[in-house]
C-alpha cells in the first residue's frame, strides 16, 4: 500500500517538519496578503498558510483562485501556531491541484436541511458526518468481535422472500420476473433454519419496512444486526443481548475516543453496563396509564408511548411479556399465562426506546400453526418454515437489534437519517 502521510500525522509533526498531504479545500480565508487554506482529509483538518516569498508565485496564483473542494497537493514546512485553529499550520512551499472543482461547491454555512439532504452525496464529505460513520463502523467491529468470540458463525440470508416476518402491513412488494415477492423485514425465518446446522447464528444486512410513520427514528431500509441461537430460552437472549450490547458501548467508548469528543459527545459507558432493569408490559402500561396515554392492554406502543416510558429509565431497559396480539406470530406464548408472549424489547432510555426486538420462539409444529391461523396468515405460505418443527425441533431464541436506533441513541443524533450515510425514508431514495 502506498504509504501516505495524513492530516492527523502532521497534526503531531515535529516543528519545521517539512511534510507534503494531500486532501480537499474545505475553507479558505484571505487576510492581508496571507491566504489560509483549510486542508481536509479523512483524518483531520489543518490549516495551510500561504505567504508571498515563501509559496512560490504560481502556488500563491492557485490559492487566490482555488475552489472549495478542489483537491490539492501541498508541500511545506509545520510551525506550531496557536493562531491556528488546531495549533499547527503547514506553511505552504507549493500547492497542485489534483482535482480542481469545476463550479462552486453547492454547500455553504446556514444551508437548510432539504437542500442538504438533495446534496447529501456532497454533504458526506463534512468532517462531522464523517465522524458519526466512524463510530458507526467501530460499533457493527465491536458487535462481530463480541459475536465471533462468544462462537457465533457470521450468515447472509435472502433479501427477496415471500411471505411476511413482521407483518403484512410494512411488506414492500417486488416485481420478480412477473411474480409479487417481497423485500424482508427481518432475516429471522432463515436464521431459525441455519441454526440446525450452526446453533449460534448472526447476520448484518439491511431490512425493509414500507413503514409511513414520519418519526425521527423510522428508517424504510435499515441494517439490522439479527442473532439466534438453538436451546436458548427467554432469559438466556435477555442475557445475550445485554451482553452484547455493553460491548458495542464499550468498543466506542475504547476505541471512538477522538470522534465522540470531536462530536462533544460524553460517553459514560456506566449507563449500558448489565444488569437492565426488566419490567412486563403490564407494567410499563400503568407507567403509561399514570401519565394519562390513552391507550388499553393489547395495543403495541408506538413513538410516543416509548419516548415517555424510556424517559423513566437511565439504563437500557427490557419490556417483557408483550400480549400476544401486539407481537408477530412466532413468539412463543407463555404457559404460564397464555395471554402474553415470552419476548423481550430493550428500549433505550431518556426519551429514544426501542432498539432491539427479540424473545423465545413457538418450536412446537401445531402451536405455530394456530398462531399463524390467529395472526390471519395462510399456514401454506409457511410450508418450509413449518417443516423446521417437524424434524428435531428445539427450544430457541434471538433477536433483532436495529444499528441505526442504537447510534441514534449513543450519539443522541437528532434524527436516525443522521446515522446513514444515504437515508431510505417515505420521502426519500435520492440521492
Ligand atoms: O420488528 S423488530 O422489533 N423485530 C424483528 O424484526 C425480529 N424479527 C428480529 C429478530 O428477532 N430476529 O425489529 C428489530 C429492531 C427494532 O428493535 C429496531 O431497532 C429496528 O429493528 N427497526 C428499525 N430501525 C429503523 N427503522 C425502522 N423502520 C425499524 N424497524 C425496526
Amino acid at each position: 500500500m502506498l504509504k501516505r502521510f495524513f492530516v492527523e500525522d502532521a497534526l503531531k509533526a515535529e516543528e519545521d517538519d517539512e511534510i507534503e498531504l494531500v486532501g480537499w479545500v474545505r475553507n479558505k480565508r484571505t487576510h492581508g496578503g496571507l491566504i489560509f487554506l483549510d486542508l481536509r482529509d479523512s483524518t483531520g483538518v489543518i490549516q495551510v498558510a500561504l505567504k508571498k516569498g515563501i509559496a512560490d508565485e504560481e502556488s500563491f496564483r492557485t490559492a487566490e483562485e482555488i475552489r472549495l473542494e478542489s483537491a490539492v497537493r501541498v508541500k511545506g514546512i509545520i510551525k506550531h501556531d496557536p493562531r491556528a485553529p488546531s495549533g499547527v499550520e503547514l506553511r505552504c512551499k507549493s500547492l497542485e491541484v489534483l482535482g480542481p472543482s469545476l463550479d462552486e461547491f453547492p454547500i455553504k454555512k446556514n444551508a437548510g436541511l432539504r437542500f442538504l439532504l438533495d446534496h447529501r452525496h456532497l454533504h458526506i464529505r463534512s468532517p462531522k458526518i464523517a465522524a458519526v460513520m466512524k463510530i458507526r463502523a467501530i460499533l457493527v467491529d465491536s458487535a462481530r468481535n463480541w459475536l465471533r468470540d462468544h462462537g457465533f458463525i457470521e450468515i447472509h440470508c435472502p433479501s427477496f422472500i415471500t411471505a411476511a416476518v413482521e407483518g403484512g402491513a410494512t411488506l414492500f412488494k417486488v416485481d420478480y420476473f412477473n411474480r409479487t415477492v417481497y423485500l424482508t423485514q427481518s432475516v429471522q425465518l432463515y436464521q431459525e433454519a441455519a441454526i440446525y446446522g450452526l446453533e449460534r447464528v448472526y447476520s448484518l444486512q439491511p431490512s425493509f419496512r414500507a413503514e409511513l410513520s414520519r418519526t425521527r427514528r423510522h428508517l424504510t431500509e435499515f441494517w439490522h444486526l439479527e442473532v439466534e441461537v438453538a436451546y436458548a430460552e427467554l432469559e438466556d437472549i435477555m442475557k445475550i443481548i445485554e451482553e452484547l450490547f455493553y460491548s458495542m458501548v464499550l468498543g466506542v467508548y475504547d476505541r471512538g475516543r477522538k470522534e465522540l469528543e470531536f462530536l462533544g459527545i460524553e460517553l459514560d459507558p456506566k449507563v449500558a453496563e448489565p444488569p437492565y432493569p426488566k419490567i412486563r408490559y403490564s407494567e410499563a402500561l400503568d407507567i403509561l396509564l399514570s401519565k394519562g396515554f390513552d391507550i388499553k392492554w393489547g395495543d403495541d406502543f408506538g413513538a410516543d408511548e416509548e419516548r415517555e416510558l424510556s424517559k423513566e429509565f437511565e439504563k437500557p431497559f427490557f419490556v417483557t411479556h408483550w400480549p400476544r396480539e401486539a407481537k408477530a406470530f412466532y413468539h412463543l406464548p407463555d404457559p404460564v399465562d397464555p395471554r402474553v408472549c415470552r419476548n423481550a424489547d430493550l428500549l433505550a432510555p431518556g426519551g429514544y426506546g426501542e432498539v432491539v426486538g427479540g424473545g423465545q420462539r413457538i418450536h412446537d409444529y401445531n402451536q405455530l400453526i394456530e398462531r399463524l391461523r390467529e395472526n390471519g396468515l395462510n399456514p401454506e405460505d409457511y410450508q418450509w418454515y413449518l417443516d423446521l418443527r417437524k424434524y428435531g425441533s428445539i427450544p430457541h431464541s434471538g433477536f433483532g437489534l436495529g444499528i441505526e436506533r442504537m447510534l441514534w441513541w449513543l450519539l443522541k443524533l437528532p434524527h436516525i437519517r443522521d446515522a446513514c450515510l444515504f437515508p431510505r425514508t417515505p420521502a426519500r431514495v435520492y440521492p
